[in-house]
């Protein structure tokens, strides 16, 4: 590795005196991301860092060329290109996940999430609507009966995750498009234990009978059962959509088999690249045969022009992900988050569900007297890099939140073991055991001012960089 980030830092040097050449301050703005990401504790869930061979990928001329359509279906000429870059892609995906389908255009989640909706929506109100009409596609409907059929797709139902249970924005949240889209309900977790309740999410679909169940998380520190989840969908006639944006590198690595598996069990599965997958920022949608001609009209449908150059650092990516060395880094992401957990409970701390078993460790920080907020720029202060999260039944709101979420695959990348994520729980603990909330004018705690004690940010810079120093991010990648 260290050979190849050698040859790298010609590549990025010499990038840089050309960016340089132009706008001087973005390309000193680019050393300076490059210094503090090296120099903090990045515990942040949801990132990682990129390969230099996909990080280099997106710095091409694919960038300039549109696309809009799918492979060997454009709008555009001169696409013969951007085509091997797509098909490769989904063939990577394919073969990475086992599906049947893969769709690799989305920019993000949540365009892969609404590029599910439109599929789903299309699959099952437009295409049967098409057929009682007789029409080919929506512009032959006349205006009375397009006027009814955009009534149907308003009125479909979606339950997900409710948000402080640890599902996403977009499963349904009301002040998402999600929420707008669809009539929305959510399915919480057993308020004792904070573990998902299949028996309750079976009550739910039962009663509300959506059109889309879906399963997935952001910050749920636990493994979903899919077979079940696929069972209550059945059962009510659902569409079981996956998202699993944050663990796909955990499904990617086989630590998430059989029934933890989502693809053999879901009609979609949406996913983000970037996360524990390791890749370029952007999205990724799978699906079976059925779903597959409806997701694939998704741009221009759903989308804008794909990114060509981000496709192509999806296919490196992915690419990495089928390499043996991927499933030792994901078993590696895994146990890591144990030793967090065990490291946070031995001091004495609460985690929401007791602990974990995928990526996420989720600490619930109002036994330190703590908002989510406060707790999060304290360790901010200290050099560790956090961000703040919902509980179930937060008492502290959305904004403010009474929980940080923790996540290992960035620092398991450097090479964190279960000794440095140890001494990581240790330095957390010590950095909140040393923060208090600064009184308001009235005299209240506040939700977000807060004072860090004297000494503790210099000696947690100070351990975590003894940890930092011994994994190196980019070992042999030097700028001059
Ligand atoms: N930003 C993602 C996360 O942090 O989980 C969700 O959109």
């Amino acid at each position: 590795m260290s050979d190849v980030n050698k040859t790298a830092s010609v590549a990025y040097d010499a990038a840089l005196e050309v960016i340089g050449s132009v706008e001087p301050r973005i390309a000193e703005a680019t050393r300076a991301e490059l210094r503090d990401q090296r120099s903090s504790l990045k515990l942040i869930a949801s990132e990682n860092y990129a390969s230099p061979a996909v990080l280099l990928t997106m710095g091409t001329w694919f960038s300039d060329k549109y696309a809009e359509g799918t492979v060997g279906h454009r709008f555009y000429a001169g696409c013969q290109n951007v085509d091997t870059v797509e098909a490769l892609a989904a063939e990577h995906a394919r073969e990475l996940f086992g599906a049947p389908y893969a769709y690799a255009q989305p920019h993000s989640g949540i365009d892969a999430n609404l590029v599910a909706f439109w599929s789903i929506l299309a699959h099952r109100v437009e295409s049967p609507a098409l057929e009682r009409y007789g029409a080919k596609n929506v512009s032959e409907l006349s205006e009375a009966d397009w006027e009814s059929l955009r009534h149907e797709f308003g009125d479909q139902r979606m339950l997900g995750m409710s948000l402080d249970a640890g599902g996403h924005l977009t499963h349904g949240f009301r002040p998402n498009i999600s929420g707008k889209m669809f009539h929305q309900r959510s399915y919480g977790t057993d308020p004792e234990t904070g573990l998902l309740d299949y028996d309750r999410v079976r009550a739910a679909a039962r009663e509300f009978k959506p059109m889309v169940l879906i399963a997935g998380y952001s910050a749920y520190p636990r493994r979903v059962n899919f077979a079940t989840m696929r069972e209550i969908a059945d059962e009510v006639g659902a569409t079981l959509m996956v998202d699993m944006a944050h663990f796909a590198g955990l499904v990617a690595g086989k630590v998430f088999t059989g029934d933890e598996d989502p693809v053999p069990h879901a009609h979609i599965t949406t996913t983000t690249t970037h996360k524990s997958l390791r890749g370029p920022r952007g999205g990724l949608v799978l699906a079976t045969e059925e779903y597959a001609p409806s997701v694939d009209r998704g741009c221009p449908m759903v989308l804008g022009g794909p990114l060509s150059h981000v496709m192509a650092a999806k296919a490196v990516a992915l690419a990495e992900a089928r390499q043996p060395a991927f499933a030792s880094y994901a078993r590696n992401i895994a146990d890591n988050a144990k030793s967090l957990a065990e490291g946070f409970l031995s001091r004495g701390a609460r985690l929401v569900t007791g602990g974990t078993d995928n990526h996420i460790v989720l600490l619930d920080v109002t036994s330190f007297g703590l908002t989510g907020r406060q707790a999060e720029t304290a360790l901010l202060e200290a050099g560790v890099v956090t961000n703040r999260n919902s509980i179930p039944s937060d008492p502290n709101g959305a904004w403010y939140t009474s929980g940080i979420r923790f996540g290992t695959p960035a620092l398991t990348t450097r090479g964190f073991g279960h000794d440095e994520f140890d001494t990581v729980a240790e330095l957390v603990v010590d950095v909140l055991r040393n923060t208090t909330p600064n009184a308001t004018k009235a005299g209240a705690p506040s939700k977000a001012t807060y004072t860090l004690a004297d000494g503790v940010a210099d000696r947690t810079k100070a351990a975590s960089a003894e940890m930092l120093d011994k994994h190196p991010l980019y070992p042999g990648l030097e700028l001059t």
